[in-house]
This record gives C-alpha cells, sequence and structure tokens, in this order.
C-alpha cells in the first residue's frame, strides 16, 4: 500500500472568530466521512509547560515577556513527536491556533518583531492549510463579553488582527482567508471542502517545515 500521511490542517484567528466551533464541527465531519481525524489545541494547558502557561493567561502568575513567548512556543515542540506519530499514522490533524497565534500576540505587544517571535517557531511541521477566520473586531465583541483572561481586551485584539495580516503576506504558508461573519453552517461548509481538497493533495507529500 502506498504512503498515505494524514493533513496538518490550522485554524487561526482571533478571539471569538469561531476557530473553536469550526474545529470540532471539522473533526466530526471528517470522522463522518469515514476519515481519521483528531483536534489538538495550542496553548495545551495539560502539559507541565501548559500549565505556566495557562496560570499567566489567568493572571493568576507574571511572566517576563521573553519568557512567556518561548513557553508557548516550548508547548509546541513538546507535541511534535505525537503530531508526527499521528500524521504518519494517517491521522488528520486539525489544530486550534498555532505559531501564527504565537507570533501575533506576541508581535502585538511593544518592542518585538515579527521576526524575532517567528525564530522560536521555525521548523516546526508546517501545516498544510492554515485557515483565517476572518471577522472583524467590533462584530467578534458581538459575540459576547471578553473574558477576564490576559489578551482579552478590544484594543489588543485590534493589534493582533493587524499582526494576523502582516503574517498573512507570507506566501510559504498556505493561507485561506473565511469569512467567519456568516453562520457557522455556511462557514463550515467552506472549511470542510478546502480540507478534503488538502487531504487528498498531502497525503503523498512530506511533511515540510514551517518558515524555512
Ligand atoms: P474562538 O475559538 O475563535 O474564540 P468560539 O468557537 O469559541 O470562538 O466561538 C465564540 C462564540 O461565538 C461562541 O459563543 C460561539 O457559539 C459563537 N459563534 C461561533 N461561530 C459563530 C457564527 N458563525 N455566528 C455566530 N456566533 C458564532
Ligand atoms: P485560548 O486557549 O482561549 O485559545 O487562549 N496565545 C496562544 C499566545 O499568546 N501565544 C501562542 O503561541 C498561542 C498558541 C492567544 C489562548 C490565549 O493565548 C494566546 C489567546
Amino acid at each position: 500500500m502506498s504512503y498515505r500521511r494524514g493533513a496538518l490542517i490550522v485554524l487561526e484567528g482571533v478571539d471569538r472568530a469561531g476557530k473553536t466551533t469550526q474545529c470540532q464541527k471539522l473533526v466530526q465531519a471528517l470522522q463522518q466521512s469515514g476519515q481519521a481525524a483528531e483536534m489538538m489545541r495550542f496553548p495545551d494547558r495539560a502539559t507541565k509547560i501548559g500549565q505556566l502557561i495557562s496560570s499567566y493567561l489567568e493572571k493568576k502568575s507574571n511572566l517576563e515577556d521573553h519568557t512567556v513567548h518561548l513557553l508557548f512556543s516550548a508547548n509546541r515542540w513538546e507535541m511534535v513527536p505525537l503530531i508526527r506519530q499521528k500524521l504518519e499514522e494517517g491521522i488528520n490533524l486539525v489544530v486550534d491556533r498555532y505559531a501564527f497565534s504565537g507570533v501575533a500576540f506576541t508581535s502585538a505587544k511593544p518592542g518585538f518583531t515579527l521576526e524575532w517571535c517567528m525564530n522560536p517557531d521555525m521548523g516546526l511541521p508546517k501545516p498544510d492549510l492554515v485557515m483565517f477566520l476572518q471577522l472583524n473586531p467590533s462584530m467578534a465583541e458581538n459575540r459576547g463579553e471578553y473574558g477576564i483572561e490576559r489578551y482579552e481586551t478590544s484594543a489588543f485584539q485590534r493589534t493582533v488582527q493587524q499582526r494576523f495580516e502582516e503574517l498573512m503576506q507570507d506566501s510559504s504558508v498556505n493561507w485561506k482567508v473565511i469569512d467567519a461573519a456568516r453562520t457557522i453552517e455556511e462557514v463550515h461548509k467552506d472549511i470542510k471542502l478546502l480540507s478534503e481538497d488538502i487531504i487528498s493533495l498531502a497525503q503523498n507529500q512530506p511533511v515540510g517545515e514551517l518558515w524555512r
């Protein structure tokens, strides 16, 4: 039998854009159509590194800005063996946030360049497809009050959105912008079609290296 790996599919976007909702629906839809699919999310708060991050996000602890950036990156690197194993087993991974959130959020802080922020994530397994759920910040705010976690303010989210737009200029990444202002079902339909296409394209190709 020929080698058929799973695809690495990432959903990105500002808070409330619908990433988690759409990741769950995509995994369900792929499974129902007979494809192996699993969801992952970053940060993965279950690991030791993830617990440090979670406590920082919940404002129970303070961490220096460079330090927390590197912890977010380390939280991805510690999952790389598992990511590679699942892809090799033919499991399609649907990932809620990845290195792009890492760069967009830290570089929204004063004194951080995109380049510095990208460095620690260079060489991660490269997503076959990154879907950016586009939703303007005022619509995102209408989807519910911001929570009490760090970064959950409209001013910060607007800067994050600008940083994502800069990252999307990079044609080495397979970005697709999805209009997330539509109904959950309409958005899902687009995401499912794009994902099915990339699953058949990626299956005979090696996994790439991000930003290299
Ligand atoms: P994210 O993971 O991007 O923060 P969620 O999937 O958690 O977003 O969705 C945030 C909120 O918006 C939830 O209450 C969810 O039910 C709602 N929501 C998600 N997608 C839509 C949509 N297309 N239209 C209206 N509300 C939505
Ligand atoms: P949620 O768990 O609600 O998605 O919020 N973040 C995320 C970073 O600052 N850097 C990263 O590398 C990643 C993956 C985005 C997690 C918060 O953490 C931010 C919102």
